[in-house]
């Protein structure tokens, strides 16, 4: 294998923060692990997590973080498609913890998805989960990060999906592949962050950083020793894949004087095409070609990432860099990199939705022979939701700090959704949902206004845990609509167990007799996770044809934590492949 290896990112810094230890435990991840020989034909490969706490330094101050190994960011898995991944689970610290395998379709076993009471109770302290999942039809980069809390801060790692043995990529085979996973640092400690939040009602602190492969880079205080190195050799072709792991934050991402080919997005391959700057949001993965030039030129060149925002509220404006450096092995009296000119790239500004949209409407299905986009074009069923912000009221005897005293939330179709203290799927599984949950999720919003104009008076959430029940084999077309109340803004939407195709968007109030007309049934972009523009609506489509308790949420996770998600139910088929398992006999209580 091999080309997977990565080591082109391998920098002095990683060193730097990394026990000798966990350094070669990290090399040693940089292989496909030992495997044994399965029936249905891929392989089946072996990972442990360790959960524990190791104490990490950024800008000057050193906290002990959850991490996966000890490792921050979290180890790679690496895996080729139809292979099947065992990971133990052990949780040696005090937080419950849950894992999710970010965009695996988990075809059949959703019992491994991992979202806190939607799929399964946490792992308690001193427990262990073997989370047990075929990757099926999916190639390209995932990841995976702890779903319960805001415990993902830190607790985030690559997920490698190489194509089936002797299969190629639809693209130049790139020269070497390497991870690069955005992050967002706080000093405080996260738990206590959202906790104080959630208690007081008004908005998070914002992060003090974001992270690059775990490296803030230069241009924070303190910082010039963690930054992350990408070395290269001239003349040859990187594959860099991108992950946005950041907890609040669209990313615009950036090399100086270079261009980037987007050949694949959310394990799904696409169209290539060419842009200086990516947009990825939380939840977000995109593989892209970076061709390094033909000579090595004298000057260190910047990669640079910031946030996209739109919303109402403050956000944490900071850049942070990385740096692309040529290889230069014939001249050993070579200038130290440090002494070469440094060149930056330009990023689009914070809010720059003219950017955002054309950036998200070059993003195609690539639809060959080989890798079809199978859009459903009939429709079963369809959605309408509304998300966005809204107010909860305050206990009686506190104050709260949210607007007119009361407290932030967030919902759709104006359901703050309320996870449950047992998990969803086990109600759902052995049909104990009384006092869990309720199948009155509404299919579109309470009434009628005018959702991207002038706001309500009445801005007030309701509250509840709610699903929408899907026969089997549904197809579903959902229409996702951004509100104004408290401000408009773009919310990234993740679904769990499925791919969607975007089959269209736009600016102000939806129009279903006009919209559709203008959707693209052909190539959309195939992917878990996309924005709902701000100020505007998205429209995909899929099929539900993998029984169990799906999650939808807000990847900005304050959005999350205030009530944007709900969950999708879709039952049994006739068929028993249509069926889901029962559950695995560690699968944790609560
Ligand atoms: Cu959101």
């Amino acid at each position: 294998m091999g080309s997977a290896s990565a080591a082109a990112g391998a920098s002095a810094s990683w060193t730097v923060i990394l026990t000798r230890a966990a350094f070669l435990a990290l090399c040693a991840l940089a292989v496909l692990p030992p495997l044994a020989q399965a029936k249905h034909g891929g392989a089946t490969r072996h990972y442990k997590f360790d959960i524990k706490m190791q104490n990490v330094t950024r800008l000057c101050q050193t906290k002990s973080i959850v991490t996966v190994n000890g490792q921050f960011p979290g180890p790679r898995i690496v895996a080729r498609e139809g292979d099947r991944l065992l990971i133990k689970v052990v949780n040696h610290v005090q937080y419950n913890v849950t894992i999710h395998w970010h965009g695996v379709r988990q075809l059949r076993s959703g019992w491994a998805d991992g979202p806190a009471y939607v799929t399964q109770c946490p792992i308690q302290t001193g427990q262990t989960y073997v989370y047990n999942f075929t990757v099926t039809g999916q190639r390209g980069t995932l990841f995976w990060h702890a779903h319960i809390s805001w415990l993902r801060a830190t607790v985030y790692g690559p997920i490698v999906i190489l194509p089936k043995k002797h299969a190629s990529y639809p693209f130049p085979q790139p020269f070497k592949e390497v991870p690069i996973v955005f992050g967002e640092w706080w000093k405080a400690d996260t738990e206590t962050i959202i906790n104080q939040a959630l208690t007081t009602g008004g908005a998070p602190n914002l992060s003090d950083a974001y992270t690059m492969n775990g490296f803030p880079g230069p241009l924070y205080n303190c910082s010039a020793k963690d930054t992350f190195k990408l070395k290269v050799k001239p003349g040859k072709t990187y594959l860099l894949r991108l992950i946005n792991a950041a907890l609040n934050d669209e990313l615009f991402f950036s090399v100086a004087n270079h261009t980037l080919s987007i050949v694949e997005a959310d394990a799904v391959y696409v169209k290539p095409f060419k842009t200086h700057t990516v947009l990825i949001t939380p939840g977000q993965t995109t593989n892209v070609l970076l061709r390094a030039k033909s000579k090595a030129p004298n000057a260190t060149f910047v990669m640079a990432a910031r946030p996209y925002a739109t919303g109402p509220g403050a956000f944490d404006n900071t850049t942070v860099t990385g740096f692309l450096e040529y290889a230069k092995p014939s001249s050993p009296s070579k200038p130290k990199a440090s002494k070469l000119p440094i060149l930056k790239p330009t990023l689009p500004k914070f809010n720059d939705t003219a950017f955002a949209t054309k950036f998200s409407l070059k993003l195609r299905s690539l639809n060959t022979a080989q890798f079809p986009a199978k859009v459903p074009r009939t429709v079963d069923k369809k959605f309408f939701f509304t998300v966005g912000l809204g107010l909860n009221s305050c206990p009686k005897n506190q104050t709260c700090q949210g607007p007119n005293n009361a407290m932030l939330a967030a919902s759709i179709n104006n359901v703050s959704f309320v996870l449950p203290t047992t998990a969803l799927l086990q109600a759902h599984f052995f049909k104990q949902s009384k006092g869990v949950y309720t199948t009155d999720f509404p299919a579109n919003p309470p009434f009628k206004f005018n959702y991207t104009g002038t706001p309500l008076s009445n801005i007030m959430v309701t509250s509840g845990t709610k699903v929408a029940v899907l026969p089997f084999n549904t197809t579903v077309e959902l229409v996702m609509q951004d509100t104004s109340i408290i401000g408009l803004e773009s919310h990234p939407l993740h679904l769990h167990g499925f791919n969607f195709f975007v089959v269209g968007q736009g600016f102000g109030n939806f129009n279903p007799k006009k919209d559709p007309k203008n959707f693209n049934l052909v190539d959309p972009a195939e992917r878990n996770t996309v924005s709902v523009p701000s100020g505007g609506w998205v429209a995909i489509r899929f099929l539900a044809d993998n029984p169990g308790v799906w999650f939808m949420h807000c990847h900005l996770e304050v959005h999350t934590s205030w009530g944007l998600k709900m969950a999708w139910i879709v039952m049994d088929g006739k068929g028993w492949k249509q069926k889901l398992p029962p559950p695995p006999a560690d699968l944790p209580k609560c």
